[in-house]
């Protein structure tokens, strides 16, 4: 049987690409997000390649996370790959002129989300013996930039919580992916911008951004890794840029 992948953040950028090449991997996909239309049109298309189920919940909710993910019929049970894409940028500004709303924001979804969901996944892993997890961080959780603290702050723990998964989950044979893009041309700037288009297509302006298709293939690369290797971190960046806030523009 082919392995089931449960995805979040599904329903755009990296999550979505990632669902896309696992389809084409024959995967069985249990495609997670919030915007049920999204999920339905994914499902419609990527059903024509191999079986989809969704789920609706959001990341930073426990008792969400636990009910969804419990819901899943028996035949969706056994989780092989867990790909925690959900996450997000709100505002960029220096650190005393943030808002405490948007700081809620990044560390409950990229943080708490990744540890609920990991919660009501890991423990079958563990029981299973075998498993793969795949954290999406970023260049920001290896570096901090200026007017990015507190989203730097929550990817840096996404690094720390990657370590920590893979020192405890090891020994059961789960492996677990480190991955730290640096600049994608997603909505993740329309949304850190709260909506302001233009603003955000300045963050890609003059150079080749990399694609969530790109992020994708790097992921793909570490879930089909031979069972003796672990891909532990990988560091993707734009062929133009150097660091998180270098890039060489034209
Ligand atoms: C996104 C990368 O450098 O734009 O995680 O914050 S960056």
């Amino acid at each position: 049987m082919s392995r089931i992948a449960l995805i979040t953040g599904a329903t755009s950028g990296i999550g979505r690409a990632t669902a896309e090449a696992f389809a084409d991997l024959d995967f069985r996909l249990i495609l997670c997000g919030r915007r049920q239309e999204r999920l339905d049109e994914l499902q419609e298309r990527l059903s024509q390649q191999t079986a989809v189920t969704t789920l609706n919940f959001d990341v930073r909710n426990w008792l969400e996370v636990d009910d969804a993910i419990r819901s899943l019929p028996e035949e969706w049970q056994a989780i092989d790959i867990l790909v925690n894409s959900a996450g997000n940028a709100h505002g960029l500004s220096p650190i005393q002129d943030g808002s405490p709303q948007d700081w809620d924001m990044m560390i409950d979804g990229n943080v708490q989300g990744l540890l609920y969901v990991s919660k009501a996944v890991m423990p079958g892993m563990v029981e299973r013996q075998r498993g793969h997890i795949v954290n999406l961080s970023s260049v920001a959780g290896k570096e901090t930039y200026a007017n990015g603290a507190v989203y730097c702050a929550s990817k840096a723990a996404v690094e720390a919580l990657s370590a920590g998964m893979r020192l405890d989950l090891t020994q059961h044979g789960i492996k677990v992916t480190n991955i730290a893009p640096g600049a994608v041309e997603t909505e993740f700037s329309v949304v850190r911008f709260k909506g302001d288009a233009e603003r955000a297509a300045k963050v890609y302006a003059g150079f080749s951004p990399l694609t969530p298709e790109d992020i994708a293939d790097t992921i793909v690369y570490a879930v089909t890794a031979p069972a003796h290797v672990t891909i532990a971190d990988m560091t993707i960046l734009a062929g133009a840029q150097a660091a998180a806030t270098t890039i060489y523009r034209k």
